[in-house]
């Protein structure tokens, strides 16, 4: 592996696990297609809703849990961080585990992951596999409290954020995997690293919302260009 780099920050989005069988948000049979954000990622839908979002989330974390695996793509990244002698952090805005299951370890889940639940009054998570329904309370407070999917919705803080500015001010390269570019604070890592001197590049099917940031830009399937790169 010989890469010239010393710090590595990669941001990966709904794309990255898109040809491991998870549906995108915005493609064309993406899962805003049958959703409004605002009714099941959003605090307010949540209230609004429960039973919705529970079962948004629920039908969700079924998927994950059916023979879905990691693909070509997430291999290479745990590969480059086991093999390279440069540090690699994986920052990803999805809720799947499939990073973790390729390998990675140096991960974080900025919006949540699927397969924890948090309790709504302590925010304190613990794993959780299987459906949450309104039956579910916390074991953590003196009075029981529901438990909600552990995921970072519209309006929330996002989570990791110091961890991730640092990151961002040492990368020396940073690589956007399979993100439209829609979402902030994660569309505006780009120009950060790149204010800090990092090389940049984008991989995705097309060009994203803020392609032009990029230093470098490879269109295309994940699980072929991520391992052409690393
Ligand atoms: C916050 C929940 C502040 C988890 C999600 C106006 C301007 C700027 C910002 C805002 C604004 N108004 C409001 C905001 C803030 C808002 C925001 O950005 N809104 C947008 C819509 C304008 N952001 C927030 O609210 C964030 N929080 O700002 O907090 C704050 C400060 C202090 C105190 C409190 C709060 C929170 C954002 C998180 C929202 N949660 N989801 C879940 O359900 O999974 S967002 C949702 O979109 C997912 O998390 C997803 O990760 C994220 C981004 O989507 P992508 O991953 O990019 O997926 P998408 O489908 O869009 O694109 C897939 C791409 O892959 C496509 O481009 C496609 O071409 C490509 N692709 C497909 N197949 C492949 C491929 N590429 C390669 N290979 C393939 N095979």
């Amino acid at each position: 592996m010989t890469f010239p780099y010393r710090h590595i920050v990669v941001l990966t989005g709904a794309g990255i696990s898109a040809e491991s069988g998870i549906r995108t948000f915005r493609d064309q049979d993406g899962l805003w297609e049958e959703h409004h954000i605002e009714d099941v990622a959003t605090p307010e839908g949540f209230a609004r809703n429960p039973r919705l979002v529970q079962q948004f989330y629920n039908d969700r974390r079924r998927q994950l849990q059916s023979g879905v695996l990691p693909n070509a793509a997430h291999d290479a990244l745990a590969r480059l961080e086991k093999e390279s002698d440069a540090t690699v952090l994986v920052v990803t805005q999805n809720i799947d585990d499939l990073h973790e299951r390729a390998g990675t370890q140096h991960i974080i889940h900025m919006h949540g992951e699927l397969l924890k639940a948090r309790c709504s009054h302590s925010q304190q998570t613990i794993d959780w596999v299987g459906d949450i329904t309104e039956a579910d309370h916390c074991h953590c407070c003196q009075m029981p409290a529901p438990l909600r999917p552990h995921v970072v919705w519209f309006g929330e803080m996002p989570l990791g954020m110091g961890q991730i500015h640092d990151a961002l001010t040492q990368a020396d390269l940073f690589v956007s995997i399979g993100t439209s570019g829609a979402v902030y604070p994660a569309a505006g890592f780009v120009h950060e690293a790149a204010m800090h001197g990092a090389h940049t590049i984008e991989i995705n099917l097309e060009p994203s919302a803020v392609e032009s940031e990029f230093s470098e830009r490879r269109y295309g399937k994940a699980s072929t260009l991520v391992p052409a790169l690393v």
